[in-house]
């Protein structure tokens, strides 16, 4: 080994490169668990005013409340699919907050609550989740449309989709990006990697998100993949790729905002993986998470959650209570409750028009089973 020169040595050695790819991912952090900020220029620089940080807050009780109604809809079976969100609420509704309505949101199943908050009513996310045609709508309250697709089943499809919703974008000149949230388990699938690499060849305006919720259904993250951080496989791609403490709304927003900026000024797309934990079971569909993990980690992650930074980072700084939060819970579950009314008036869906609305236009077999359908009133 001797006689390598100091370049070939440090080439062949493979221990130094596996810890390098380690310590080349250090964790974006602002707000720590304890409500403190521990780093005040990065504070500045996410230039966040009291009434954001109002605005934040309220994003992240709304989602706590649709996790919590949701959950328990589901267990009276007055809901379909619903993918827990509780925990995560700095990873989806700080990192949101730095969109805007001409951004286009490619969400996961479990991304609900960064939709509604672009204006999609609560109403037909639940129909959504009953797998009605008109939770497949995407326009406000008043027939606007929402710039999102439909959450992806298929794990890391979104990525594809954002590629080439963001090349789109690019080609345009428009000042807006394509932003995509997948998982843990997302970044093991051939779409991840084909969508950032597709963006990242053409520059595309994307920001690509990673939440890191520990879990894909019941297997680790350790079980999932090799790499010491799953930022490092943005790299490949040749994406600024960084890793950000997914508890702290903070940092979570400061990082969505550089990187949109970044993205929509030409320079290419952003990967970012956000560290959190799904404090709740994968879905409502009978998972019990205490058969893959100790109700003791479980409990570790709840004294970490992003609510509670949250809260005494602004209740210390005065602008926010105990009363007012209350009295905005109390608001969300009233219109909760208001939306629930209008999914359960909306008409049972018909075969009919399920098929209607698998294609633009129906091809002959279809057009024949419609109206087989119809005929006989289903
Ligand atoms: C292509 C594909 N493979 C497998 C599945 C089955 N599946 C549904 S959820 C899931 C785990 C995804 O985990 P992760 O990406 O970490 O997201 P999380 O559920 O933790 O938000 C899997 C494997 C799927 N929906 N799509
Ligand atoms: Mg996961």
């Amino acid at each position: 080994m001797s006689d390598l020169t100091a370049t070939n040595q440090q080439i062949l050695d493979f221990q130094a490169q596996l810890e390098a790819q380690d310590t080349s991912f250090p964790m974006l952090s602002v707000l720590n668990n304890d409500g403190q900020i521990v780093d005040e220029e990065a504070l500045k620089r996410a230039d966040l005013s009291d009434e954001d940080l109002v605005n934040i807050i309220k994003r992240m009780l709304l989602s706590r409340q649709l996790d919590i109604r949701s959950t328990k809809l589901a267990k009276q079976g007055r809901f379909g699919f619903f993918a827990p969100t509780a925990g995560q609420e700095a990873s989806q509704m700080a990192s949101s907050y730095a969109f805007n309505d001409d951004d286009w949101l490619m969400p996961g199943y479990r991304d609900i609550p960064e939709i509604v908050v672009k204006g999609w009513p609560i109403w037909k996310a639940i129909l959504w989740s009953r797998g009605h045609v008109l939770g497949n709508e995407f326009t406000t309250e008043e027939g606007k449309p929402v710039n999102a697709w439909m959450p992806q089943i298929i794990i890391g499809a979104q990525y594809v989709e954002a590629a080439g919703i963001a090349l789109g974008l690019k080609k345009r000149n428009k000042d807006a990006v394509a932003y995509a949230y997948t998982g843990d388990g997302g970044t093991s699938q051939g779409d991840f990697y084909e969508g950032m690499n597709f963006a990242g060849a053409y520059k595309a305006n994307a920001v690509f998100f990673a939440q890191n919720n520990g879990y894909a259904i019941s297997t680790p993250r350790s079980l999932q993949t090799a790499a010491t951080h799953l930022a490092a496989k943005g790299w490949a791609a040749g994406l600024p790729s960084i890793v950000v403490d997914g508890n702290d709304p903070i940092a979570v927003y400061l990082a969505a905002k550089e990187a949109r900026a970044w993205a929509t000024s030409g320079k290419g797309p952003v990967f970012i993986e956000t560290l959190t934990d799904r404090l709740e079971p994968h879905s409502t569909a009978g998972d019990d998470p205490l058969r893959y993990r100790k109700q003791a980690d479980i409990d570790a992650w709840w004294q970490k959650e992003p609510l509670i930074r949250m809260r005494k980072f602004m209740t210390e700084k005065g602008i926010w209570s105990e009363e007012q939060e209350s009295a905005y819970i109390d608001e969300v579950n009233a219109l909760i409750d208001e939306q629930i009314k209008i999914a359960d008036k909306v008409d049972k869906q018909k075969i009919s028009n399920f098929i209607k609305h698998t294609l633009e236009v129906p091809g002959q077999a279809m057009t024949e089973q419609i109206s087989k359908f119809e005929s006989e009133g289903k």
